[in-house]
Order: C-alpha cells, then sequence, then structure tokens
C-alpha cells in the first residue's frame, strides 16, 4: 500500500488508499464460477490492476466483452513485445492472431510470468470469446486483423517519422480505442463515436506509455525496443540509447519535454469524447485512464529521472483518481491541475517552451470555459494543506482527551 513514508507526506492519501484496498477486494470476489471465465477475470486482475478496477465496474455484458478484448490484444501484444521470438516466425503469428480466437486448442508459448500463463492458457479466452454476442465477435476480430497487421509492419520498420509514430500509436492503441466505440455503440449504452476522437484516446495513453518507458524499453534483452520517432531525437543526440547516458542530461530532457508537447496535441480530442459519453460506468472507465495520463506527463516533464528509471505517479495519487472521477467537472479539474502543474515545471529556456505552454493554454481555456472549476477538489497543494490542519487538530484533540482521562485516573487515587 505504498510506504509509509510517502503516507506520512501525503495523509490524503489514507482514506483512497483504503478504499482502493477494499475495491480491489470486492472485485476478487466477483470472480464468476465457470472455469474459463474464472481464468479470464484472474488474469485480467494479474496482467492489468489499473485496467481490471475500471472494467469491473461495467455492466456484465459489456463488462464480459471488455474483459476478452482486452485479453485477446494483450495476448497479441505479448507476442509482439517479446523480443526473443525471430521475427520470420512472429511476422505471421501476428497476421493470423485473428484467425486464432476461433480456435479451442491453438496456443503459441511466449512471455514471462502472468503473460507466459495467459499464452499458455489461451484456449480458457477463446472458450470465453465464442460466448460472447456476434457484434462483439466482429468488432474483436476486426481490430485484432488490424492490429496484428499494424504490429507486423513495425516489426520489419523502424519509427522514423512523427507520422510513424503516430501512424504505430494508432495500431497499438487508437484501435483499441475504435473497438471500444463500437463496444460501447454494440451494447445500446453510447452513440458511435467518431473514429478520429476514438483514435486521440489511444494516442495520448500511449504515447505517456512510451514515453516513460523509456529506460525499460531500451534496455529490452536481448533486443532493444525503439519508439521514440527519429524526427524528435535526431534533433538532440545521434542515437536514441545516448538519451540515458548522464553526459547527455541537459538535451536528453529537452527531447523528452519534445516528446511531452507532442502528446499534449491529444488533449482537447479527449476532453471532446468524454464530454459526449452518457453512461456513467462506461464515463469512468474511460476517463480514469486519460487523468492518469495526464497526470504521469506532468511526472515526467523536465524531469531526467526518465532516463534513470521509472517515474510513477504516487500510489495515493492514482487512488484519489480512482475516486473522485465521476463526472466531466471532475476531469475538466483534473486536466486544469495538471496543467497547472506542467505549466509550472516549464523552463523559459527550453527550446520548445512557447509550444508547450500554448498547448496547455489552450487545453486551461477549454477547463475554464466548460464552468466546471471553482466547485471542485484540486489533485494539488490546497487542499492537501486544508486536510494536514485537521490531521493536526484531530491530534491536539485526541492527545486532549488522553490526557484528561490520564488525570482524572490519577486523581481518583
Ligand atoms: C477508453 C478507455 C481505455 C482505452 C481507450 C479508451 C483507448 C485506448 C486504450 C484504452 C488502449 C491504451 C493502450 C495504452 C497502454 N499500452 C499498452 O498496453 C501497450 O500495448 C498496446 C497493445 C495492446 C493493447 C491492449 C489493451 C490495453 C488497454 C485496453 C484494452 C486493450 C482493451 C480494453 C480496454 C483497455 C504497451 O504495453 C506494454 C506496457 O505498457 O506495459 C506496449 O506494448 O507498447
Ligand atoms: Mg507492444
Amino acid at each position: 500500500m505504498g510506504s509509509l513514508g510517502a503516507i506520512l507526506k501525503h495523509p490524503v492519501d489514507i482514506y483512497p488508499l483504503l478504499k482502493l484496498k477494499m475495491a480491489a477486494k470486492h472485485a476478487e470476489k466477483q470472480i464468476p464460477p465457470e472455469p474459463h471465465w474464472a481464468f479470464c477475470y484472474s488474469m485480467l486482475h494479474r496482467v492489468s490492476r489499473s485496467f481490471a478496477l475500471v472494467i469491473q465496474q461495467l455492466d456484465t455484458e459489456l463488462r464480459n466483452a471488455v474483459c476478452i478484448f482486452y485479453l485477446v490484444l494483450r495476448a497479441l501484444d505479448t507476442v509482439e513485445d517479446d523480443t526473443s521470438i525471430p521475427t520470420d516466425v512472429k511476422v505471421p503469428i501476428l497476421i493470423a492472431f485473428h484467425r486464432h480466437i476461433y480456435d479451442h486448442d491453438w496456443h503459441f508459448s511466449c512471455g514471462t510470468k502472468d503473460y507466459k500463463v495467459l499464452m499458455d492458457q489461451f484456449h480458457n479466452v477463446s472458450n470465453a470469446f465464442l460466448e460472447l454476442g456476434k457484434g462483439y465477435h466482429e468488432a474483436i476480430e476486426d481490430i485484432t486483423k488490424r492490429m496484428g497487421a499494424g504490429m507486423a509492419k513495425f516489426i520489419l520498420k523502424e519509427v522514423e517519422s512523427i507520422d510513424d509514430y503516430d501512424e504505430y500509436c494508432h495500431y497499438v492503441a487508437g484501435l483499441v480505442g475504435l473497438g471500444l466505440s463500437k463496444l460501447f455503440h454494440a451494447s445500446g449504452l453510447e452513440d458511435l463515436a467518431p473514429d478520429s476522437l476514438s483514435n486521440s484516446m489511444g494516442l495520448f495513453l500511449q504515447k505517456t506509455n512510451i514515453i516513460r518507458d523509456y529506460l525499460e524499453d531500451i534496455n529490452e534483452i536481448p533486443k532493444s525496443r525503439m519508439f521514440w520517432p527519429r524526427e524528435i531525437w535526431s534533433k538532440y543526440v545521434n542515437k536514441l540509447e545516448d538519451l540515458k547516458h548522464e553526459g547527455n542530461s541537459v538535451k536528453a530532457v529537452q527531447c523528452l519535454n519534445d516528446m511531452v508537447t507532442n502528446a499534449l496535441i491529444h488533449m482537447d480530442d479527449c476532453l471532446k469524447y468524454l464530454s459526449e459519453l452518457r453512461d456513467p460506468a462506461i464515463f469512468r472507465f474511460c476517463a480514469i485512464p486519460q487523468i492518469m495520463a495526464i497526470g504521469t506527463l506532468a511526472m515526467c516533464y523536465n524531469n531526467v529521472n526518465v532516463f534513470r528509471g521509472v517515474v510513477k505517479m504516487r500510489r495515493g495519487l492514482t487512488a484519489q483518481v480512482l475516486h473522485q472521477t465521476k463526472t466531466m467537472d471532475d476531469v475538466y479539474g483534473a486536466f486544469f491541475d495538471f496543467s497547472c502543474m506542467l505549466k509550472s515545471k516549464v523552463d523559459n529556456s527550453d527550446p520548445n517552451a512557447i509550444k508547450t505552454l500554448s498547448r496547455l493554454e489552450a487545453a486551461q481555456k477549454s477547463c475554464r470555459e466548460s464552468g466546471a472549476l471553482n466547485k471542485r477538489k484540486s489533485y494539488i497543494i490546497r487542499n492537501e494543506a486544508k486536510y494536514n490542519s485537521v490531521l493536526i487538530v484531530l491530534l491536539f484533540v485526541l492527545l486532549s482527551i488522553i490526557f484528561a482521562y490520564l488525570s482524572a485516573n490519577r486523581s481518583s487515587y
């Protein structure tokens, strides 16, 4: 549950963290009795704690479809991510994956840990997939086919231009956005969202991951993986791996800030997509990952530690996002706060400072114009100070009671 030090520094985290623990316990108890569905849901919890919690809140029928959609694509991604599979073996598997999901017996062993279990026991996922309605089959098959083909294309080719970068992110995450919008529509709960907005939802999440995971991807064994586009990094260094050398810290951080500025373009589309959703559970399912993404970008911006280790949002802050995100007003509030935090980190000497600031100001303008600000909880500073003083008063009251009790006892002797 996060270290004691972090909790003492941020006492506001205590309540959301406890609630999160309870929500996770509750979700685990809800695992269905049929063995193939039990496998799918326990796998979902093991490979993605964060998506599992939000998926769990959807209505049963849609929840089953989204769970299988997730596991099918996670399995496809496990093939893509395993750098020990030779290209001539990997490419045909990626291309044919959308057919394997109809085959009860198909499996291909790869990946490690939980991902290996998912791959070895994939028949459970196929069996559950086959029980979904036809509308869901078509959407899942179509996206799996297009994603597999796109991944195969980028096994053979590097991400050179920013257009390549957007194209790669479209295959691995934008298509998830398109597929989810289709599933929401098929469930009868939402109108069909425009593809370009659904795509942006995925691009914002994927670009955030690619920025955050620089070091992990470059250090991948036996072969490093590179997703930062040459068009951006070549302005700062000669080779992508040079960014991790300490002598290049200044250039590395400028390059990182350039990458974050690129990701910020998608904020506006994401706000638009979210503002059109009607179902509260679908809304939360979509909004929470987006808020975590902008929070992560705010942590990464101008932070050399991205090149030294993993930069993550505090677990307590994640728990706060999970519980404070209910309506569009909460999203405007969170986007506004994290944009503020980003703005305060922009250094005027950064080569992209003006571009970064103007993107952040544009987002803040949308949030302000929504009229949602003022009446809300903030993720930064203000509330924390208020909460801390309440805690101090409580502590004082408690000590007074103990003191009064002790002196009363003493006087009775
Ligand atoms: C609303 C709500 C959730 C959304 C969305 C709209 C639009 C797109 C997405 C989720 C997908 C976002 C993907 C971002 C995280 N990136 C990865 O996991 C990378 O793999 C990409 C290919 C597999 C995608 C599997 C997936 C992920 C989330 C889903 C989903 C399917 C289905 C339903 C709901 C959410 C990344 O993974 C490695 C890592 O980050 O550890 C990679 O290999 O690059
Ligand atoms: Mg991948």
